[in-house]
């Protein structure tokens, strides 16, 4: 008989420190229970057949018990996101380092004694809810603080600017790069006629479009991205003096990229890459973080810059205005359901605190009505507030009542306000008793229709960006493209983007006109005029503008920390006859650095070492795969070395992980196996002698030696010089 208390040790144990973790335990239901009950608490007494004429014959409509668990499964979905549908979440919390009073009166920015529990969301933007991790795709970055002064939900991207500049053109962009509507394909891509239509259309999305063709846009971990706000948000003191902001969130484990080509294979080989890794980061004790950042801008320098502040396709250079480190988030427990947290949590940039108050961005003030809007629908009603992973950790009072699936029971008979029979409560909240008053920003202008000229640089950051991006950064660039456009049929559009292209760098447009067999177009009005589209000579920009920085160190990949190798995947490859002391004092090694350590052999079960102990590998070359790693080592011992010679699937993986520029360490005992692939037959003829570094190769017989070096490449992240001049079929 099951335990009338089937509960799971873990979950009962803890005592959850987290207030919102903690609020959530009432809600939680372990259903180990005694007895298999209905909805109702009726004791079922057969869960394998349902109620028939004769054991042959047909099924009742009264099967009372049949109808309520097909009905209930029937329903089981709801909605998926319009966007950013794929998504991953955590747990965690939020400190300031020192107040930061001078700029907000937000408690939670405040009072350093105060720990703001939070709930992140991360996602892609694109594809559907089940669809792939490595997509190209910008990614969501959704925290919800859950404040002593109710929920502030920061709602962000892994990039700083983005698409459009008004708000009324996101349907039209998301409709773009959806799956086309004819043929329902491609999902989770934006290589495809719709997207590059509109786009080749709309150069305000030229900045965007380089960061979504960067390798930010195919992250190495949910935990090595950057965060922002995008939008210029306000912060107002106590003393109601206002400035200007951008949110940052600065990863500590720095920001990686894959290459496009292993994104490629990830997508079939793990499509949960990143759900997986963030998972079983936190799972293992390695809890992601992120210090969060802000750029401040005093309300008298609004016009100050070469660009506007209200345009969300421009980023304030961190040259310009620095990075301020204000406090740190913890992503500290996984979710217990996803359906429950991850799925039902509601975000919304209209959920404030007292001290944080938005600015006339287009988008900004579009995005205030579209999130609750959403919710309305996918969560079925106005009281998704109610659902546990939504509701404040404070209290709520206030006088809205009754709708589909309310769970507060109300008591009493007063529900508005003003009112003599409740005492007039619950009563409003002067600003000094913690009441949200708007900034009280002076607006005086005329009723339009209108972008402002301000808005007219399309081109200037795009070229800020790309002049910032290292050699092999600007080559993925053009890659990138080169892959996008080859995926488009209509001809005009790819020269509709490679007009846009040259106004960005001429290289630029030349590496990707190149590769797509075509000349630049001269004149990108004229060419778009020629195929009927509206084009505003205006908005294409016959003006130039130029940066006065020529370059920005903040916005490439290259000068982020690379200082350790925690939580980076090594695969040990090691089969029967390995030798014991050239795995061991290599794992452990790279284990003590923090690194995660897999032993992949031929097969699963058990081998024996060269000195006869039983090692067990976790995984076999049939059940993983080169592109979920960072490094690879090869041991010595010579029936392992033999036996990895002799396997193609070994071979493969280790050029795989040579083509995309990885670290790879041998024992010289071991140089055999490199010298069988396609990448060994060029080493250097002395590498059986000495310590390779040479492109983040080590091959040497001294291990101690080797896991040094080996632990100091790999924090490297990647050697992409290694990709210009070869390429490697694997
Ligand atoms: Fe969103 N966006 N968005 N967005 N957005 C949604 O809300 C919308 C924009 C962002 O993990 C939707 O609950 C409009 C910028 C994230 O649950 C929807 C506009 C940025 C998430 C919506 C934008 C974002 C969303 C879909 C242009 C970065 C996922 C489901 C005016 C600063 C949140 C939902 C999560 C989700 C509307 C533009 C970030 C439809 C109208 C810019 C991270 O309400």
């Amino acid at each position: 008989m099951a335990s009338k208390n089937n509960v799971p040790a873990k979950l009962t144990d803890e005592k959850p420190t987290n207030k919102k973790v903690a609020a959530l335990e009432p809600q939680k239901a372990f259903d180990g229970g005694e007895f298999l009950t209905t909805n109702q608490g009726l004791k079922v007494n057969d869960d394998n057949n349902s109620l028939k004429v004769g054991d042959r014959g047909p099924s009742l409509l009264e099967d009372f018990i049949l109808r309520e668990k097909i009905t209930h499964f029937d329903h089981e979905r709801i909605p998926e996101r319009v966007v950013h549908a794929r998504g991953s979440g955590a747990h965690g919390v939020f400190k300031v380092y020192e107040s930061f009073a001078k700029h907000t009166k937000a408690k939670f920015l405040t009072d350093t004694s105060i720990e703001t529990p939070v709930f992140v969301r991360f996602s892609t933007v694109a594809g559907s809810k089940g669809s792939t991790d490595l997509a190209r795709d910008v990614r969501g970055f959704a925290v919800k603080f859950y404040t002593q002064e109710g929920n502030f939900d920061l709602v962000g991207n892994n990039m700083p600017v983005f698409f459009i500049q008004d708000a009324i053109k996101f349907p039209d962009l998301v409709h773009a790069v959806k799956p086309e509507p004819h043929n329902g394909m491609p999902q989770a891509a934006s290589a495809h006629d719709t997207f590059w239509d509109f786009i080749s259309l709309v150069p305000e999305s030229a900045h965007m479009i380089m960061w979504v063709m960067s390798d930010r846009a195919l992250p190495r971990s949910l935990r090595m991205m950057e965060g922002f706000g995008v939008h210029t948000f306000r912060l107002v003191n106590e003393q109601g003096v206002s400035c200007f902001v951008k949110f940052h969130w600065k990863p500590l484990l720095g920001v990686h990229a894959v290459a496009w080509d292993e994104a490629q294979i990830i997508s079939g080989k793990d499509s949960d890459f990143h759900r997986r890794d963030l998972w079983e980061a936190i799972d293992s004790g390695n809890f992601p973080e992120w210090e969060l950042g802000v750029q401040i801008v005093p309300e008298e320098d609004e016009h100050k810059y070469e660009f506007d502040l209200l345009d969300p396709t421009k980023l304030i250079p961190e040259e310009l205005v620095p990075v301020q480190r204000i406090g740190k988030m913890t992503l500290n427990r996984n979710p217990d359901n996803f359906h429950a947290e991850t799925e039902q949590v509601a975000y919304h940039l209209g959920h404030v605190v007292p001290g944080i108050d938005f600015t006339n961005d287009p988008l900004l003030q579009g995005r205030l009505f579209s999130y609750t809007d959403t919710q309305l629908l996918r969560l079925g009603g106005p009281n998704f507030h109610e659902i546990p992973i939504n509701r404040p950790i404070v209290p709520l009072h206030n006088n809205q009542r009754d709708g589909h699936m309310r769970q507060t029971i109300n008591t009493g008979n007063v529900s508005y306000s003003p009112n003599s029979l409740g005492g007039n409560y619950p009563a409003q909240a002067k600003a000094s008793e913690g009441g949200f008053t708007s900034y009280p920003e002076r607006i005086d202008a005329n009723k339009v229709r209108a972008r402002s000229k301000s808005f007219i640089d399309h081109y200037s950051q795009a070229t800020l960006f790309f002049n910032s991006q290292s050699t092999p950064e600007k080559d993925h660039i053009i890659n990138a493209l080169s892959f996008e456009l080859g995926k488009v049929q209509t001809i005009a559009i790819r020269e509709r983007i490679l007009a846009i292209l040259a106004k960005i760098d001429k290289s630029l447009a030349a590496g990707v006109a190149y590769n797509l067999g075509l000349h630049i177009p001269k004149n990108l009005v004229q060419l778009n005029q020629s195929f009927g589209a509206d084009a505003d000579p205006e908005f294409y920009q016959s003006e130039e503008f130029k940066s006065s920085l020529e370059k920005s160190a903040a916005l490439s990949m290259v000068n982020t920390p690379k200082d350790s190798i925690k939580t980076r995947k090594v695969a040990l490859l090691a089969c029967e006859g390995v030798d014991e002391k050239s795995l061991m004092i290599v794992q452990d090694a790279l284990k003590a650095a923090g690194a995660v350590v897999v032993i992949v052999a031929d097969k699963l079960g058990t081998f024996m070492s060269e000195n006869d102990t039983e090692i067990t590998p976790n995984e076999s070359l049939l059940t993983t795969a080169s592109v979920l790693y960072d490094a690879v080592y090869v041991p010595g011992g010579i029936n392992s070395v033999g036996t990895l010679c002799a396997n193609p699937d070994a071979l493969h993986f280790l050029n795989q992980a040579y083509k995309h520029c990885k670290a790879i360490a041998t024992d010289t005992a071991a140089i055999q196996v490199l010298e069988q692939t396609y990448f060994g037959k060029n080493l250097p003829a002395d590498s059986s002698n000495e310590t390779v570094m040479a492109e983040g190769i080590i091959i040497t017989d001294d291990t101690n030696t080797l896991a040094t070096q080996f632990i100091a490449a790999i924090s490297q992240h990647r050697f992409w010089n290694r990709e210009a001049p070869r390429k490697v079929p694997a």
